[in-house]
């Protein structure tokens, strides 16, 4: 039971940071400095709203979303960990780990210097997390509010064994149509096609999406920029630590099997995700850390 008085008395700042119940009691950290205003709901340490301040929102919720211990919020920043996707053998493991569905501890919140904030959240093992991985660990996820959105995942190894991990930000976008989305930043890398079970590389400078995607783009630096031409936005999606990124879009006949998507909500979203997987698993020693983050920020162009 998460005592709401408990977290204000030691954790807000006032004007700046506060705790509350947002969607159907669960408990969310809400941000609003001069740069922007931010919602991060506990469950998950799952970012559900990124605003800079005068601008549109970034970040896309589905409205059909659960809102419930058990389920996976669908939009916002989902935290996968400590795998992608499926389980590479048990298909009864949750899909995308178990980070997404699991309360995270607040360990800390601070005004910086440059009056960004700062929030950061913890999930370390404990006999539930064993249930489904037998490691040792402890997951922070930092989130640092200013005109830049910066998400940073942090796995250290509290172990005396070395394991391997994979992991996803796996962020959704807010469009005003996919017809209008253009992605830069791609071009000459090369991708697995998940939903074809093939290996390309993307030739073109821009990639436009007019069917169901699954790509895992490999060896990836980015930064990427997600234009979109009717909001006239541009927004720039930077990371490190990271050397995978998938670009995912169900389109119209996955959206009406996904119970918690409306069936043309593959119209207004696109995910573009900072992700360690694959080739690119990570490996820790015992007390080593890894570290992947995504740094997302609007970039306003004038159209002539
Ligand atoms: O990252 C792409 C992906 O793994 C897709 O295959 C798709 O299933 C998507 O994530 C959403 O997964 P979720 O478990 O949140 O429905």
């Amino acid at each position: 039971m998460i005592d709401i008085d408990e977290l204000d008395e030691k954790f807000s700042i006032e004007g700046e940071v506060g705790f509350g119940e947002l969607e159907n009691e669960l408990v969310f950290v809400t941000v609003s400095n001069k740069y922007a205003d931010c919602d991060i709901c506990l469950y998950g340490a799952h970012v559900t709203s990124f605003k800079p301040r005068n601008s549109m929102e970034i970040l896309w919720m589905s409205p059909e979303s659960n809102f419930e211990v058990g389920k996976a919020i669908r939009g916002g920043i989902p935290v996968c960990f400590p795998w992608f996707g499926p389980h590479k053998t048990d298909p009864e493991m949750p899909q995308h780990g178990f980070a997404r569905l699991m309360y995270w501890e607040v360990i800390k919140t601070e005004t910086l210097h440059s009056g960004e904030t700062l929030v950061r959240l913890q999930l370390c093992s404990s006999e539930e997390t064993k249930v489904w991985w037998p490691h040792d660990f402890c997951a922070q996820m930092t989130v640092t509010v200013g005109l830049i959105l910066t998400v940073s995942l942090k796995i250290t190894n509290t172990s005396s064994v070395p394991f391997d991990y994979t992991c996803a930000l796996h962020s959704y976008f807010g469009l005003s149509s996919i017809e209008n989305l253009a992605i830069e930043g791609l071009q000459g890398t090369s991708y697995h096609n998940q939903l074809e079970s093939g290996d390309a590389v993307q030739e073109d400078p821009i990639l436009k999406i007019h069917e169901a995607v699954t790509r895992h783009y490999y060896d990836t630096e980015g930064p990427y920029i997600i234009e979109d031409s009717i909001y006239r936005s541009r927004i720039q999606v930077a990371k490190a630590g990271s050397k995978v990124t998938t670009v995912w879009n169900p389109w119209a006949e996955a959206s009406a099997t996904m119970e918690d998507l409306p069936d043309d909500g593959y119209e207004t979203f696109v995910c573009l995700e900072t992700v360690n997987a694959f080739d690119n698993s990570i490996h820790l020693a015992p007390q080593e850390s890894h570290e992947t983050s995504e740094m997302i920020g609007l970039e306003v162009k004038v159209y002539e």
